[in-house]
């Protein structure tokens, strides 16, 4: 050890393993912080770098009247989102990471990484920040250390995991653990020692978010923002997760999951992939609108999924905190979520009201006459701007919804009954159809295409494959992910979860939504349930078995006959096209595309041409 190393190891807790000091002491050789500081998880702690980052200028402490204990921060305008054009998976062969992912090699990308982490916290604090995803101890769950020269990443991970003394005790039992470094790229002291002011929100217009599957570690360069910093979440809990869980035999997918209780007081447990920003939060806690019916929250964006010992697939939370979409949250979509901000929330990019509280679009039908934007700029309702960014974010703890279940930190998870896929379709998907069994529900997966969002970097609005809702998240060949959703199928047999395709967002010729949403889609729910108890029949279809309208609950809608057949019309001709388009996609994972794959899109093809 060096003399360096040696003083890092006498900060560092009594019970901090020695390969996890070496590896602190490696990090901080590189990249030459003034302080290196373990995390413990306290409310002090916690404290005392709000307090820093609001004498910073990083954070404004919020009306403590009106939001207490909450803080907002604002970023720097080109650090608003994921990067998915800078997020690699770098394993050792170019095609273990697929078409789908940006691939680097993994030793020219250690190169990379050294040169721009060389330095990269001088004049900063180093914070070390054990965590747990999932429960700890759980059999699920999974331990990491985050070294972050962020405290806003500090404080961030404290809400979003389990963070602190009791993740790094199990550590140092032995427990496996994944390493990861996350540098804002913005040192304040230059090579020779200059020192510059730091700014509220440093980053660095490089970003490198690095994952190395087969040494599972995480390296992530330049931006501060939600999953491209807190590295627990995309980078942990899905891309090295479904590393993990391929290696494993289990599954780490970007699906909400949910409890809901019948009017007979029966419960089930749904988990849902919808591609970021298409209403998982919203439907983790929604309040159905159908009498008798309830819905518990368990988790609102990750699930990790094991078969039990009874056969059954169960799925944890790995998360302890929601990273929620602001914008469209409000007493009428997502009353559960809005009020779970009441206190101790870090709100991200939403506008500042006149009396030190917080607004964004869709918050209330009347704006404020006068707030601060996102970006600290007044703003009237004639401002041609929106007030909050589009992906301007909550981060709260997940108890803090009235919604959240009594088992939601069950380290063993619940069963799964249903599992949903959906996106963003204007047009094509029905409200909802069952595929007819797991390996239709696999197709249906792969080829689930949405409008994209401003959760990522990109053209908002634009149709794209999002297969899984994993798009941007899995960790390796996109067409070994399917062939992996296969096997657990057959190891699961007759005890998988049904599947069925849903669209709450499809519109009408005059670009309405056709469907209210929201409270309402536990109308859609309830069908699907009852089809698993198998109550009522459905009717065969060229995408999976439709409802019968008769047994659909819409009591208390208005909607005409003529905009139900609208939800549930299925074009032939458009659906052929679409069959040609899948052809194109499953063209480009070559060989290793699953044959029961192009089994399904024949399947389909053939009900398409016996509708036409
Ligand atoms: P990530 O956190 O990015 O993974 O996304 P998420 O899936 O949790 O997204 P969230 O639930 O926050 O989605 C928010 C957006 O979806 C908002 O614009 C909502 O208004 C919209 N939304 C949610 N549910 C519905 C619905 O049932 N109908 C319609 N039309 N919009 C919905
Ligand atoms: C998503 O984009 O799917 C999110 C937000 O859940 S982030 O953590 O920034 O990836
Ligand atoms: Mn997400």
């Amino acid at each position: 050890m060096s003399v360096d190393s040696i003083q890092i190891a006498e900060t560092a807790p009594a019970d901090a393993p020695e390969a996890l000091v070496r590896w602190v002491a490696g990090v901080a050789e590189l990249t030459q912080p003034d302080e290196i500081y373990w995390c413990d998880g306290s409310e002090a702690e916690r404290d005392r770098l709000y307090q820093q980052m609001v004498d910073a200028g990083t954070l404004i402490k919020l009306n403590p009247d009106k939001r207490p204990n909450s803080y907002l921060a604002r970023s720097t305008p080109s650090d608003v989102a994921r990067v998915e054009s800078r997020t690699f998976i770098c394993s050792e062969r170019e095609q273990d990471a697929g078409p789908t992912n940006n691939w680097a090699e993994p030793s020219q990308m250690k190169q990379t990484l050294a040169t721009f982490f060389d330095g990269c916290m001088r004049g900063r604090t180093m914070y070390v920040v054990p965590f747990s995803m999932g429960p700890l101890g759980g059999n699920i769950s999974k331990l990491g250390i985050e070294i972050t020269d962020s405290p806003y990443v500090v404080v961030n991970m404290r809400i979003m995991t389990r963070m602190g003394a009791e993740p790094l005790a199990h550590i140092g039992a032995g427990e496996y653990w994944v390493p990861a470094v996350h540098s804002v790229g913005y040192p304040l002291v230059d090579i020779n020692g200059n020192r510059r002011p730091d700014v509220p929100w440093p980053c660095n217009d490089e970003k490198y978010i690095t994952h190395f599957p087969e040494t599972r570690e995480i390296w992530s360069f330049g931006s501060g923002y939600g999953g491209n910093a807190l590295l627990g979440k995309k980078c942990y809990a899905l891309r090295i997760a479904s590393v993990l869980a391929r290696d494993e035999g289990w599954l780490a997918e970007h699906m909400l999951i949910l409890k809901i209780t019948g009017p007979d007081d029966r419960t089930y447990h749904l988990t849902a992939a919808f591609p970021s920003a298409c209403g998982k939060t919203n439907l983790a806690m929604l309040r159905p609108t159908i009498p008798g019916w309830k819905v518990e929250t368990i988790g609102d964006d990750i699930a990790w999924m094991r078969p039990g010992a009874d056969g059954r697939l169960y799925a944890i939370n790995p998360e302890a905190g929601f990273f929620g979409v602001a914008p469209g949250t409000s007493e009428a979509t997502n009353p559960t979520a809005l009020h779970a901000l009441d206190h101790d929330t870090i709100f991200t990019n939403v506008a500042l009201t006149d009396d030190g509280d917080i607004w964004w679009e869709g918050m209330t039908d009347e704006p404020p006459a006068h707030l601060i934007d996102w970006q600290g700029n007044d703003w009237t309702p004639d401002s041609p701007t929106k007030a909050a960014h589009p992906n301007s974010r909550f981060t709260v703890r997940a108890d803090q919804a009235s919604s959240i279940a009594d088992e939601w930190e069950d380290p063993a998870g619940v069963p799964i009954d249903v599992i949903l896929f959906g996106g963003r379709r204007a047009h094509n998907v029905p409200l909802i159809t069952e595929t007819y069994d797991w390996r239709q529900g696999v197709f249906v997966g792969a080829t689930v295409s949405s409008e994209q969002t401003a959760a990522a970097e990109g053209a908002v609005g634009s149709l794209r494959r999002d297969p899984f809702a994993m798009l941007p998240f899995c960790g390796y060949n996109m067409a070994d992910y399917w062939a992996h959703w296969l096997r657990v199928g057959e190891t699961l047999g007759e005890h998988a979860p049904r599947v069925f395709q849903v669209n709450w967002f499809r519109k009408d010729d005059d670009g309405r939504f056709l469907w209210p949403g929201f409270g309402d889609n536990a109308r859609a729910i309830e069908w699907a349930l009852r089809r698993v108890n198998g109550e009522v029949d459905a009717d065969d279809s060229l995408n999976g078995r439709l409802p019968r309208r008769e047994d659909l609950n819409l009591d208390g809608l208005d909607l005409t006959d003529e905009q139900l057949d609208e939800l549930f019309a299925l074009d032939p001709a458009a659906w052929a096209a679409e069959a040609d388009l899948t052809e194109e996609y499953f063209a480009q994972f070559g060989d290793r595309l699953p044959a029961a794959l192009t089994e399904e899109l024949e399947a389909l093809r053939r009900r398409i041409a016996e509708a036409s």
